[in-house]
């Protein structure tokens, strides 16, 4: 028996087409189990899903939506730009408006060339660093996740982690065989990798706030040795900002933590909800990408006005005064309530929040994957499921980080707070 029958019902039928059901992994609730939500329309920051139920969303599409659902200036933007054509296959003058405010946002990014996903991206900037290089491998991270290209699926996070996959077949040994992983946080582990095949080292590349094992902050130092330890050895340094850009803060993580890459992978927040992203840096690497040099990467749908409007209309909202701090203030709120809530339940939960993001764990300190690993998965299931009776929406997954955005008002946090003692009981 289960309280959400129309869902259960288009779940059924899905999954005759879609393999799982889904288009995308996590969101089939594989982790907590059940049957996944499938959603009709969202309204600031909340979602109804093919029962009626509404939900309070601090998934976001995954951190896409800073501004919540079917935000008024998005919406007039995207609707403009509809009536005017949604894709020519053809330079146009938006796509110069969003990389004037990408640059000057992010001052390591000097040139641009946006793409239509994360993954694109996280690819296109690993071949041009071979290519500037002369080198074949990359350093990652255990527990970060790029998308899906074959070089990076080894200790992914994200669904990967998920659904606990080893490594994905499909991808050849020959294209893992340059990938080398470290722990995320462990900067001598890297210093030792480069000692041992730093010549061959084409790039490190890392997600700097770890937001697909859950969310987990730097600590000081580990961000600015990566940039001195890939300078040293001639490496690129490639923040994959996807999840961080315009989130953590309107420069980025970069920003943030004042360390420049060399390379910027970027995408959710720069594309407001439509399939946008971009990679960049800085402009001798850059100029390498064809047609301006001879790095081969292509893509019909690349900066498509559509996106890229709604991507201008969702920065443009961003960049008004004091809104990282209304983000960060609620995200904060969020957090020390989780851990307020379960303290007084006798639980043990780790929490933190960043900017926009915020994210807790059941169980003892998180610092890397392998103590995300550790995390009470169990416990989590039961108390996502709570929440989602309570009308919450939370990630079904330990391994994802959650998000607020600026509709997300007093209302919200309260009734989710609220929410958080009967949850936590039924744990
Ligand atoms: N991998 C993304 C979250 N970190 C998307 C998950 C999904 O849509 O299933």
């Amino acid at each position: 028996m289960t309280d959400a029958p129309r869902s259960a019902e288009l779940y059924r039928r899905a999954s005759e087409l879609l393999p799982g059901g889904v288009s995308s992994p996590v969101r089939a609730f594989r982790a907590v189990g059940g049957v996944p939500r499938f959603i009709e329309r969202g309204r600031g920051p909340r979602i109804i899903d093919a029962d009626g139920r509404e939900y309070i969303d601090y998934v976001l599409s995954w951190g896409a939506l800073p501004h919540g659902h079917a935000h008024p200036a998005v919406v007039a933007a995207i609707s403009a730009q509809a009536a005017r054509g949604t894709t020519f296959g053809a330079p146009t003058e938006l796509e110069i408006r969003l990389a004037a405010v990408i640059t000057s946002a992010m001052p390591a990014v000097e040139m641009i060339r946006f793409v239509s996903s994360g993954t694109e991206a996280a690819m296109s900037a690993l071949r041009l660093a071979r290519a500037a290089t002369g080198r074949r491998r990359v350093v990652k991270f255990a527990g970060n996740y790029h998308g899906h290209a074959d070089p990076f699926l080894v200790q992914a996070g994200s669904g990967v982690a998920t659904l606990a996959l080893p490594d994905s077949p499909g991808v050849t040994p020959g294209s893992v065989a340059d990938t080398l992983v470290a722990p995320w946080g462990d900067l001598e582990a890297v210093e030792a990798l480069f000692r041992r095949d730093g010549a061959d080292v084409a790039a490190v590349i890392v997600e700097p706030v770890a937001g697909n094992m859950g969310l987990v902050l730097p600590q000081p130092g580990f961000l600015p040795g990566l940039r001195r330890v890939t300078s040293a050895h001639g490496a690129l340094l490639i923040f994959d900002e996807v999840m961080t850009g315009f989130r953590v803060g309107w420069g980025g993580a970069q920003a943030r933590f004042g360390v420049a890459p060399d390379l910027t992978c970027l995408g959710k927040v720069i594309g407001g909800g439509l399939p946008l992203a971009a990679y960049g840096g800085r402009r001798e690497l850059m100029q390498r990408i064809a047609p301006a040099g001879d790095v081969y990467q292509a893509g019909t749908l690349s900066g498509n006005p559509l996106a890229v409007a709604a991507g201008l209309a969702t920065l443009a909202e961003l960049a008004a005064p004091g809104i990282y701090e209304r983000l960060a203030d609620r995200a904060g709120t969020l957090a020390r309530g989780f851990a307020a809530a379960a303290g007084e339940a006798g639980i043990p939960l780790q929490s933190s929040a960043v900017g926009g993001m915020w994210g807790f764990f059941f169980g003892g300190a998180v610092t890397d994957y392998a103590s995300a690993r550790a995390a009470d998965t169990e416990r989590y299931a039961r108390f996502f499921h709570a929440m989602l009776a309570a009308g919450v929406y939370l990630a079904p997954s330990q391994f994802e980080a959650a998000f607020v955005s600026t509709v997300h008002g007093p209302d919200e946090i309260d009734a989710t707070l609220a929410a958080l003692p009967r949850a936590l009981a039924a744990n």
